[in-house]
C-alpha cells in the first residue's frame, strides 16, 4: 500500500490540461492510495471560498468523491491558496492541516509542509508573507466585495512577477540551515515539501545522522507525486 503526496498544481482556468491531468490522477492513482496529501498551491490563486468559479466546484466534487470512496485527503496551504478555508475544505471532503505536520506512514515519521517557510533568504517574500498571514488583514480582505478582491489580487500577482524576475535562483531556494532546524525540531529524518519547483530527492546530513528531503515538482508539462511505501520514497512524474 502507498501514501501519495502532491503540491504545486497551480490549477487555473487558462490551463485546462493541468486540471484534466489532476482529475485523471484522482480517478486512477489516488483511488489506490491509503491517503492523499496536498502540500499547497493546489490553486494558482485563492481570494475566498465564496469565489463562484466552476473550476473550484469541479475540483471539490472530484476530491469529495475520492474521500467518499475511502481515501482520506489532507491539505496544507501554499503561498498562493493560503486563504482556502473551512467551507471549501468541507465541500472537498478534505481535512485542513497546520503549516507543519508530522505524519506517521507505515511506522516512519515524516514532516510535511508547503516549503515557502524554508526560503528565509528571500527577505522580501517573508515580509510579504507575514503581512498577508496576519489574521486581521485577512479578515479585512475577506470582507471586501468579490470584484475588488479579484482586482487587488490580479495587481498583486502582476507586481510579484515583476519582482521575481530580479531574484536569483539561490535566494528563491530553501535555506539549508532552515531545513536542518526543522528536521531537528520535529525529530524526523524525512521531510517532504513543494514550492521551489525543483523536484529531487536530497540526502541531508544532520547531527543525528542521515536524513532525506523529498521535493515535489510543479505540474507544468507533467504531473508529479511522491509515493511513500513501507520501505521506499519515490519521486514520480507522469504525463497528463
Ligand atoms: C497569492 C501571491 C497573489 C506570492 C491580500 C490580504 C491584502 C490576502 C490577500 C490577495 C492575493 C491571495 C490573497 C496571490 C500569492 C500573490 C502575489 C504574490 C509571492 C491581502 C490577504 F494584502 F490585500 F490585504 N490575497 N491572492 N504571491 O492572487 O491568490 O505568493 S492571490
Ligand atoms: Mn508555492
Amino acid at each position: 500500500m502507498a501514501t501519495l503526496f502532491i503540491a504545486d498544481l497551480h490549477l487555473n482556468v487558462h490551463e485546462p490540461a493541468i486540471t484534466a491531468g489532476f482529475l485523471r490522477f484522482l480517478a486512477r492513482d489516488a483511488q489506490q492510495a491509503d491517503a492523499l496529501y496536498i502540500l499547497g498551491d493546489l490553486f494558482d490563486a485563492w481570494i475566498g471560498d465564496d469565489d463562484p468559479q466552476p473550476l473550484h466546484a469541479n475540483v471539490a466534487d472530484a476530491l469529495h468523491q475520492l474521500q467518499q470512496r475511502g481515501v482520506p485527503c489532507y491539505f496544507i496551504h501554499g503561498n498562493r491558496d493560503f486563504l482556502l478555508g473551512k467551507h471549501f475544505a468541507t465541500q472537498a471532503g478534505m481535512t485542513l492541516l497546520p503549516a507543519e505536520q508530522v505524519v506517521e506512514c507505515y511506522g516512519r515519521r515524516i514532516l510535511i509542509m508547503h516549503g515557502d517557510t524554508l526560503c528565509i533568504d528571500d527577505a522580501a517574500y517573508q515580509k510579504y508573507r507575514r503581512r498577508v498571514h496576519n489574521p486581521i488583514i485577512q479578515w479585512l480582505f475577506l470582507r471586501l466585495p468579490l470584484r475588488l478582491r479579484l482586482n487587488v489580487a490580479a495587481k498583486m500577482r502582476a507586481a510579484s512577477q515583476q519582482a521575481n524576475q530580479h531574484k536569483s535562483q539561490q535566494i528563491m531556494d530553501v535555506n539549508p540551515q532552515a531545513v536542518q532546524a526543522c528536521l531537528r525540531k520535529c525529530a524526523v529524518n524525512t521531510l517532504i515539501h513543494g514550492h521551489t519547483h525543483r523536484p529531487a530527492l536530497h540526502r541531508v546530513m544532520t547531527q543525528s545522522g542521515e536524513a532525506q528531503r523529498a521535493v515535489l515538482g510543479a505540474w507544468h508539462e507533467q504531473g508529479w507525486m511522491i509515493k511513500v511505501t513501507a520501505d521506499d520514497t519515490a519521486l514520480i512524474s507522469f504525463p497528463f
